[in-house]
């Protein structure tokens, strides 16, 4: 019931004080959440975050990501937990526009990367009690904020091509297999929502076409993705 209460919860806002907006970009690995934050990081009175990969790849000299990918089991609940605070810190930073467009959000995190770890035998059962716990404490503690979901909604098989082409060191074993339960973790959550609760109402955008034309989907959508948000 806290959780409800908290999520649902709206700032109240000063005499002149304008409402700021958060749309997340959400979708499989290599749907092209990238290049949609790029596209739309040209937009005036627009932010735009990037998921903080790069924090997963190297902190402190260690490489978490390539871990997780090397020995889930061992590693899983070492990434995931740094995912989180590194979601939260971006989630909680200071808007310095109305607009605000960030790659993924702390509830994918939890609801498919964790869920996908610990439902294919991945992760130890405390493992997941530890870092649920930790979600729920946060999400009924602190507002977090986000008014619009755009899912880029692809082919696992289009995934796989893409991450295929572009050679992350760390991405090398992954297999079709891993981007299809992603993929149907995605769709139970967001299309289907049958899963988990969906933080904010959801624009589904087709996402299999190549760039141009995921280009030109992008400007067709600008309106419904910045006026949704409102
Ligand atoms: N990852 C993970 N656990 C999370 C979030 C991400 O294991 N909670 C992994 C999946 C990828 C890498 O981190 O190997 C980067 O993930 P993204 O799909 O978010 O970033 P991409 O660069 O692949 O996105 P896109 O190609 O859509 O721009």
């Amino acid at each position: 019931h806290q959780q409800q209460r908290t999520s649902t919860r709206r700032k109240l806002l000063r005499p002149g004080e304008e409402k700021k907006s958060v749309i997340c970009i959400e979708g499989n690995i290599a749907s092209g959440k990238t290049t949609c934050l790029e596209y739309f990081s040209k937009t005036s009175n627009l932010e735009v975050l990037t998921e903080p990969v790069s924090k997963w790849r190297n902190i402190q000299g260690h490489n978490p990501l390539a871990l997780m990918y090397q020995d889930p089991v061992r590693w899983g609940l070492t990434l995931q937990t740094y995912v989180q605070l590194t979601m939260l810190d971006r989630h909680l930073s200071t808007m310095s526009a109305p607009v605000r467009m960030m790659e993924r959000s702390i509830y994918s995190a939890k609801y498919i990367f964790v869920e996908n770890l610990y439902r294919s035998g991945k992760m130890p059962e405390v493992d997941f009690a530890v870092l649920s716990e930790w979600f729920d404490w946060i999400t009924s503690n602190i507002d977090i904020p986000v008014d619009l979901i755009v899912y880029l909604q692809t082919t696992p098989q289009t995934c796989y091509e893409r991450l295929t082409q572009r050679c992350r060191e760390e991405e090398k074993v992954i297999p079709l297999e891993y981007l299809e339960t992603i993929h149907q973790l995605y769709e139970d959550w967001l299309i289907n929502q049958m899963s988990f609760k969906v933080p904010a109402p959801v624009l589904v955008i087709p996402a299999n076409h190549d760039l141009q034309k995921m280009l030109h989907q992008y400007e067709e959508h600008r309106g419904k993705i910045l006026m949704g948000s409102k």
